[in-house]
């Protein structure tokens, strides 16, 4: 049942998390501001432009009737404030929790008395109570449970996934009390066509969320290590998952790659071996291996490659090589944590000249088109699926002069190369 006090809403902060539940409430009816400290993408947001690409964004966008503004004093509007920034990890992979706690002295400073905050953003367990719940009330002069709520309700977002959306996805709520969950529960609940599930606590919820994307990191690296083992037995590990993935029950399908990217899966997995280190003295052995494990994947990838040229007589140092794809999963233009980076790095450390492309990824390309990454490259180094990589054939690829093809998404059809002669090799296969 909705909640029909609660009708005026300000998300702070409209990335890929942000953005999409903006739109979303305000097309259940909700009176929605959008807000984010950087002005170019209000001015963009303002002319209904997405300011990245995403096809269920963009036509929103035209007909939202989000007010877009980069003024925090909005928030005194809302009765409801969800802060959705980014919980990056710094250089050392500690948490920097600072949008987090900018975004919430921000919100602090505005809030209306009675309103609820509602945090998105990924964090470890802890982090609601001890870090948001006090600066709220030193800064705001009012205190949570009493004259405000608090609740977290992690973000769930795949992005470029066009099946499921924000719109779609079950989540879980879990409160400072009751009264805070229920009501971020009735909010939630009144836009996602999903269940909302309610947790006991803050701590519950936060850590749903960084167990849900550790279990993803592990399982990743339980299969970049087969990989690593068949490889040197010859056995074709894709093929072996695949077999495995027959079995109905207890199992769930990975599969080993280039390295693991993007904002959530190599991340979430430090925020619970810091607080557990942190609170506890407790070392999370496992997590920190698999971690391990998936960082080691990039060198792994071109370990093969310069192996691969060497048994054809070309040292890697010198050899130019094209490396396919930026982005950190195919089809999307966010290179966050992308392996492409540690790759192209450890093929110049080689001594390689390095040409890059990804058509998703343009302005940060070295060259403009697949024909001048392959022209008179000896080696080609595929990072990112892109759907229109896999449409390379091999034919082409040898017309080009490649005499190693590393497949680091495991895309490519295997056959097809051994078939036209060129030197092919996925991770596993
Ligand atoms: N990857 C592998 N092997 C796999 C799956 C992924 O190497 O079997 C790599 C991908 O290439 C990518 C990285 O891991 O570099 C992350 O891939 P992802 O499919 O998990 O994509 P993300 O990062 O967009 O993950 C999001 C996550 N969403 C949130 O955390 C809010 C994650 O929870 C979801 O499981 C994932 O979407 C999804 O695909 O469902």
């Amino acid at each position: 049942m909705q909640n029909m006090t609660d009708k005026t809403i300000a998300v702070v902060g409209l990335g890929y998390v942000g953005l999409p539940l903006a739109l979303l409430a305000a097309r259940k009816g909700y009176t929605v501001y959008g807000i984010d400290v950087n002005e170019a993408k209000i001015g963009l947001l303002q002319k209904h432009t997405a300011p990245y690409e995403d096809a269920r964004v963009e036509a929103d966008l035209a007909t939202t009737s989000v007010e877009f503004r980069s003024d925090i004093h909005t928030v005194a509007q809302a009765d409801i404030v969800i802060i959705c920034v980014p919980t990056p990890v710094d250089a050392q992979r500690n948490p920097d929790y600072s949008p987090v706690e900018k975004a919430t002295e921000a919100v602090a400073q505005h809030i209306k008395k009675g309103a609820l905050v509602v945090l998105e953003s990924t964090v470890n367990p802890g982090v609601c109570d001890e870090m948001v719940k006090p600066i709220l009330e030193r800064v705001s002069g009012m205190m949570v449970g009493v004259d405000i709520g608090l609740a977290h309700c992690p973000e769930r977002i795949n992005p470029g996934d066009q099946a499921w959306h924000v719109g779609n996805i079950a989540r879980v709520v879990g409160g400072f009390d009751q009264a805070s969950t229920d009501r971020a529960w009735n909010f939630y609940q009144s836009i996602v066509e999903a269940t909302i599930v309610k947790m006991n606590s803050l701590k519950e919820a936060e850590a749903v969320k960084v167990v849900e994307n550790s279990f993803r990191n592990v399982n990743i690296a339980f299969v970049n290590e087969l990989a690593q083992a068949f490889d040197k037995l010859g056995i074709d590990v894709v093929n072996v998952i695949r077999g495995a993935s027959t079995k109905p029950f207890a199992f769930m399908a990975h599969y080993p790659s280039v390295g693991v990217g993007g904002h959530c899966i190599p991340v979430d997995p430090y925020y619970l071996i810091d607080y557990s280190k942190r609170k506890s003295g407790y070392r999370h052995e496992l997590l920190a291996r698999a971690l391990e494990i998936n960082e080691s994947m990039p060198g792994y990838t071109v370990g093969l490659l310069e192996k691969e040229l060497e048994q054809q007589g070309v040292k890697l140092s010198g050899a130019t090589i094209a490396v396919l794809g930026l982005a950190y999963k195919r089809d999307v233009d966010d290179t966050r944590e992308s392996p492409a980076y540690e790759v192209v790095h450890l093929l110049k450390e080689k001594g390689a000249i390095v040409r890059t492309y990804d058509p998703y990824v343009i302005r940060e390309s070295s060259v403009g088109s697949i024909d001048e990454a392959l022209q008179g490259a000896q080696g080609v180094l595929l990072v990112t699926g892109h759907t229109v990589f896999r449409n390379l054939s091999a034919q082409q690829i040898k017309a080009s002069g490649v005499r190693a093809f590393i497949d680091g998404g495991n895309v490519m059809d295997k056959q097809q190369f051994m078939d036209a002669g060129v030197a092919y090799h996925g991770i596993g296969r």
